[in-house]
């Protein structure tokens, strides 16, 4: 079953960076979960692209491993899906080195994530991951012949790349790549900072009062979203242009409850931002706090933990080599001994 799935694949990884939030969960991860047994499905702790920003070696270590226990608290299921850590699979670098020879400094310098991560700092001073990031997530893509790519709305500019890059490559080559599709979300698909509800939500933000962590207590929780920036306007609407802080508490409290932030807008009718609020933190502890106890279960017992992580990376490496072998071969790299073999 393994070499020849019978479904589609689907990829997609978060880099272990900062703390996890509802933001990722609903713009990326609750779509893992919904549609992990419709797919064949790898899900990706991407540590190799964490080191494009400098991390503390041990607490990096720790925080790769509390990101598969998330994955799995919140519903992944390690049986049915393939967990790994990037680095445990050398193809994703191999790859990239392939790609990289392929992709241009133009279509690289044009990625908007490129250009928020370094506005302002020197040239001398950027580093040469965080431009090629875009290259090495194709390749963790494309290694997997990767039909659906659930991800939030900022990284639709990076799935077009890869799609560019796979066409590129067949066309020059011949069929090496599925090109992929992205799936993201029609609610959620960018959750914006609490105190600056124009941004968005993200994990390694400096303020913490602009995110709600996973892993975040109920009394900080219900504190955060108290003090989330909303406006002086009587009432509830769902108006992301002119009321994004309120669009914003209602698209979460809309995903969290199944239930289109318009419509919920609606029943909020004769109340204010202190009745809003309330649901929303309630909603936020309801969902949070039998997944911190999965998650802190799964954490006390490193062994299974450990053992999921190796079963992913052995399954991981398994389906990659078919794919990274046929890129070597295509270009005319020549296989030594092992030519023979196949
Ligand atoms: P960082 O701040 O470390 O760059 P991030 O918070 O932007 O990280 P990523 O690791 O880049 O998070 O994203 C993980 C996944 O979650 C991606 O698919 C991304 O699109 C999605 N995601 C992240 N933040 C949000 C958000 N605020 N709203 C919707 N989806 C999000
Ligand atoms: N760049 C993504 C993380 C990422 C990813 C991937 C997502 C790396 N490789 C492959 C989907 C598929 C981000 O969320 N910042």
């Amino acid at each position: 079953m393994m070499n020849a799935p019978s479904k589609p694949t689907l990829f997609s990884g978060i880099q272990p960076s900062g703390l996890l939030t509802i933001g990722g969960y609903i713009g990326a991860l609750r779509n893992w979960v919904r549609l992990q047994h419709e797919y064949d499905c790898l899900f990706c702790i991407v540590d190799l692209h964490a080191i494009t920003v400098r991390q503390d070696p041990p607490r990096f270590t720790e925080r790769c491993l509390s990101f598969a226990a998330q994955y799995i608290a919140l519903g992944i299921d390690p049986e049915a899906a393939t967990i790994f850590l990037q680095s445990h699979v050398p193809a994703h670098a191999e790859l990239t080195w392939l790609l990289n020879c392929h992709a241009y400094m133009g279509e690289l310098a044009r990625m908007t994530q490129f250009k928020d991560k370094t506005r302002g700092a020197k040239e001398q001073a950027i580093g040469v991951g965080l431009f090629d990031y875009p290259v090495l997530m194709a390749a963790d893509i494309l290694l997997y012949q990767t039909k659906l790519v659930p991800v939030g709305a900022d990284q639709k500019q990076h799935l077009e790349l890869t799609r560019d890059l796979a066409v590129r490559m067949n066309h020059a080559y011949g069929p090496l790549f599925t090109v992929p599709e992205a799936f993201i979300p029609e609610v959620g698909a960018r959750v914006m900072s609490l105190q600056e509800p124009t941004r968005k939500m993200s994990k390694s933000d400096e303020n913490a009062n602009n995110s709600i962590a996973l892993i975040e207590t109920p009394d900080v929780i219900r504190r955060k979203i108290r003090r989330a920036v909303t406006d002086a306007t009587l009432g509830i609407t769902y108006a992301p242009d002119t009321r994004p802080g309120v669009a914003n508490l209602l698209t979460i409290l809309g995903a969290l409850t199944d239930r289109a932030p318009a419509a919920l807008a609606a029943s909020y009718a004769d109340q204010g931002n202190a009745a809003l609020k309330n649901d929303v933190a309630d909603a936020l502890i309801a969902f949070l706090e039998p997944f911190q106890a999965r998650y802190h279960a799964l954490m006390d017992d490193r062994e299974a933990l450990h053992a999921i992580l190796r079963r992913g990376a052995e399954r991981a490496r398994h389906r990659a080599a078919p794919t990274l072998r046929r890129v070597y071969d295509a270009m005319g790299f020549w296989r030594g001994e092992q030519r023979e073999e196949t």
